[in-house]
């Protein structure tokens, strides 16, 4: 840490900027990898990003990462703060609901970060005219000593959609919805969606949550005005920027990276004939669940990608994994259908593919915004969380998907292969599916080009950049 002190100073001897823009992500994958993201769309402007977080959680930030380079970046600063040891529990495949509670005291552990974080937060103000900060808005409690320094503010950063947090407000501020826009009857409750133990941690952050200067939404007004519309509205200030997508549009050169085997094997389908399965790193399905699925690919007789992993733990470098059992033969009966990956797969670029076709997912956020780069429509099965919300925008209102399974709120959980097959074929396979698809292309067409000099997500975020260095 006190290397990485230095580091600061040093960064700002050289850089004697007016604005230092400092990252402080929420200890999730979700979470690591957006800030991540806008760490880039900021460093575009010659401000230096400073990124803090625990060394475990940096460097699970940076060893995922895939269409740029951060650790050889300049103007990119790492701070990893030392906290106390937490447990890292492996996730329990049979719980009751899906929400990752195993991750819980990682959670719990990160309020640890206020102490140092004040510390650089005082020595950046020491040596540059502002101090931004962005903030999670899981990680209130985290960077409240930002309100007490001069020269620091924040913005808050929301790691879901517009929609999900206008709907979240509506609920709790009692906001009559139907003043504003005409959404679908028949919302998902938020009933199953978080374990009490989160509540409880979402609730400690509440009354930190008054300092914020603006907030920053990994959107983007083609496919979210209304919803942005509607925060406006609620927030009653302007400073409300939708600036997504924060993952690359494109790839300027050729990373050194050897291209993953899976890419090789996309390259040899046809096109859009691939569906890519992947549950994010925050599912954990139990085994009998994981049968269904497998033979409900086998029987949509479909090609597909299926990234079969386990939740990650709090600390994704600690210790064994469960290897999930896949009926016996089954690898050797599709091995020309489909492949099957247990390891880290590059997302980004498998969606990019133009052999891929459709993605059956969860419906994480960050799924969600890639997917919608990249023109893929989803087959959404939630599981927790934000997830069942983003399920119907994606569905209901963007008409860039198909379900495979509704939000029941309770724990009737399995998913037979009939109802999986179905779905795969529906969107893989079938007229629906093809219009569908079209949509999400034109969809990622647009949002893609809204990123282009003038365009509409590009001029946001030059706003939010004139904002910050006024
Ligand atoms: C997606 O693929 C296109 C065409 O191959 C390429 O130009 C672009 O850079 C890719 N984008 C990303 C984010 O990989
Ligand atoms: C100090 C500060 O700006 N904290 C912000 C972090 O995120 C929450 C979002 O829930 C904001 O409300 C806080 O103001």
């Amino acid at each position: 840490m006190a290397r990485q002190g230095n580091m600061a100073e040093e960064s700002c001897h050289r850089n004697p900027d007016k604005v230092v823009v400092v990252m402080v992500p929420f200890p999730a994958q979700g979470h690591l990898n957006q800030l991540l993201h806008l760490s880039r769309l900021i460093l575009s402007y010659n401000i230096p990003v400073h990124y803090v977080g625990t060394a475990t959680h940096n460097r699970q930030a940076t060893m995922r990462f895939s269409g740029w380079d951060p650790k050889s970046t300049a103007n990119m600063y790492f701070h990893d703060f030392n906290i106390p040891p937490f447990p890292s529990p492996s996730p329990e495949p049979n719980a009751m609901n899906n929400f990752p509670r195993h991750l819980q005291p990682a959670f719990d552990a990160s309020l640890h970060l206020r102490e140092p974080l004040a510390q650089l937060l005082q020595s950046l103000s020491s040596v540059s005219e502002r101090v931004v900060v962005i903030n999670d808005s899981l990680m209130a409690y985290v960077v409240q000593d930002v309100a007490v320094m001069e020269k620091a503010e924040s913005y808050t950063f929301h790691s879901v959609s517009a929609f999900t947090v206008a709907w979240f407000l509506w609920e709790t501020m009692g906001i009559p919805v139907d003043r504003f826009i005409n959404i679908p009857k028949d919302l998902p409750s938020l009933e199953g969606c978080f374990s009490n133990e989160f509540l409880a941690f979402l609730a400690r952050q509440y009354e930190f949550q008054k300092i914020s200067s603006g907030n920053l939404y990994n959107t983007n007004r083609i496919i979210e005005e209304p919803y942005m519309k509607i925060m406006e509205r609620i927030k009653g200030n302007k400073n409300q920027w939708a600036i997504g997508p924060f993952n690359p549009v494109a790839i300027e050169k050729e990373s050194s990276r050897i291209r993953h085997y899976c890419l090789q094997w996309l390259d040899k389908q046809q096109k859009h004939s691939v569906i890519y399965v992947c549950f994010g790193t925050t599912t954990t399905l139990a085994d009998e669940q994981i049968k269904e699925l497998a033979v409900g690919l086998e029987k949509s007789k479909q090609k597909f990608i299926w990234v079969l992993r386990d939740a990650d733990k709090g600390d994704v470098f600690s210790g064994k994994v469960r290897k999930a059992e896949l009926p016996i033969g089954f690898e050797e009966k599709v091995q020309d259908k489909g492949l099957i990956l247990r390891e880290w797969a590059p997302q980004l670029e498998i969606l990019n593919h133009t052999s891929t076709g459709g993605f059956m997912s969860h419906c994480g956020w960050n799924s969600c915004m890639e997917s919608i780069t990249m023109g893929v429509p989803v087959a959404t099965w939630p599981m927790h969380s934000d997830q069942p919300r983003n399920a119907v925008l994606m569905t209901k209102l963007l008409n860039v998907g198909i379900v495979v399974k509704d939000w029941g709120g309770g724990n009737e959980l399995l998913v037979s292969a009939s109802v999986i097959a179905n779905a795969v074929r529906k969107l893989m396979a079938s007229s629906e599916g093809d219009r569908i698809r079209k949509r999400a292309m034109d969809m990622g067409t647009a949002v893609r080009k809204s990123m282009d000099n003038g365009e509409v997500s590009r001029l946001e975020l030059e706003s939010f950049i004139d904002h910050i260095t006024r």
